[in-house]
């Protein structure tokens, strides 16, 4: 008799999506709909991350800078044009931002506008790209202001609390390429089969450990740290408190977040005290911060700022606004807040 594997009872990311919206009784199907757009476009690009090394217009930088002033590596730009075309084109988004593009990403005319907003990172981490280190796409979905509106969407629809998003999830072209994601109710990764070419839910219901004993924080930066934060680094790496916590970082936001949330541990981005460069931590709130902010809290983790207020509750003003992430397991950022 043919032995049925375990890998072979495995349901499927679109498979799981249509029995969600089943349960759901005034479910439209648009949001499944938009799912699997930006699941062919993850497709896309861990293929072409897969090739990276291989082919000389995917390593490197282009002489252009993003937004933010930084490089932009090939494959950013890359990623960030076929997740933006992907999304364009599924006729549930009002409007798009993307770390990439400084200004809203309208839908192309010809195309519908739905009810939902996206922002993005398409390419996280991208520092790590020609090193073959872990590298990862950031999304946060919210339902626009007015979801009756058949009219473009506006900055308005992008620039709501974190707590509204109706899904916030990532994609990391690690070891395998996982989609982790949550839309309220727990956390689901998906792994890429690349077989079949299929998200197969490999993790169901994501914990993130009570507390852990990794820390990750960029430590080059120490001495633009302010006196609290040093001494609290100081504090957790010294024996007193149980024994040393390990060091682990990364440099790709997914792959630290990642690490952190299967085995525990923390992860901070603080503000730069000295140098002006980072007043407000580096990381951007909306695609970055307020995303992975809602997938700790749904996996029983919490992120907060440096300030201590809770990620979520934070209004973002702008679309590339910068904000510090302390984000890890409860107890963990719980023993960062009681000491800061
Ligand atoms: P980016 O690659 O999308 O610009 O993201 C910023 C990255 C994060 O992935 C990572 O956590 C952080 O910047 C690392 O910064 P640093 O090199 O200052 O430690
Ligand atoms: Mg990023």
């Amino acid at each position: 008799m043919m032995q049925v594997k375990p890998q072979d009872n495995l349901i499927s990311l679109s498979q799981f999506l249509i029995e969600e919206q089943l349960k759901l009784p005034y479910a439209t199907g648009g949001f499944t709909a938009l799912m699997s757009h930006l699941v062919y476009a993850a497709k896309v690009v861990t293929r072409e991350v897969r090739k990276a090394g291989l082919l000389d217009n995917i390593l490197g930088s282009n002489s252009t800078q993003n937004v933010q002033g930084e490089t932009q590596m090939k494959l950013d730009e890359y990623a960030d044009r076929i997740f933006t075309n992907a999304l364009s084109i599924c006729g549930h988004l009002c409007v798009m931002a993307s770390e990439e593009q400084e200004d809203l990403i309208h839908i192309p005319e010809g195309y519908k506008c739905g009810k939902y907003t996206i922002a993005i990172d398409p390419l996280d981490g991208s520092s790590n790209i020609d090193s073959n280190v872990s590298i990862g796409t950031i999304f946060s979905i919210h339902r626009r202001q007015d979801i009756e509106a058949k009219t473009p969407g506006t900055k308005e629809d992008l620039l709501q609390p974190g707590h509204k998003q109706r899904c916030a999830g990532y994609i990391i072209y690690g070891s395998s390429t996982m989609l982790v994601l949550s839309t309220g109710n727990g956390v689901v990764g998906f792994t890429l089969d690349p077989s079949c070419g299929e998200f197969l839910l490999s993790h169901p219901n994501m914990k993130m450990p009570e507390s852990g004993s990794i820390y990750s924080v960029n430590e080059g930066n120490y001495n633009y740290w302010s006196p609290e934060f040093q001494n609290y680094i100081k504090h957790i790496k010294s024996i007193e408190d149980d024994k040393p916590r390990s060091a682990r970082y990364i440099g790709s936001l997914v792959a630290d977040f990642h690490r952190n949330l299967l085995k525990g541990g923390i992860f901070l981005y603080p503000n730069d005290t000295k140098s002006n460069k980072f007043p407000n931590g580096k990381l951007r709130l909306l695609y970055e911060s307020a995303p992975m902010a809602f997938i700790a809290e749904q996996a029983g983790g919490m992120a907060v700022t440096i300030k201590g207020e809770r990620i979520l509750d934070l209004h973002p003003k702008e679309l590339h606004e910068r904000s510090t992430l302390i984000v890890g397991s409860k107890k963990d950022v719980e023993q960062f807040l009681n000491f800061i």
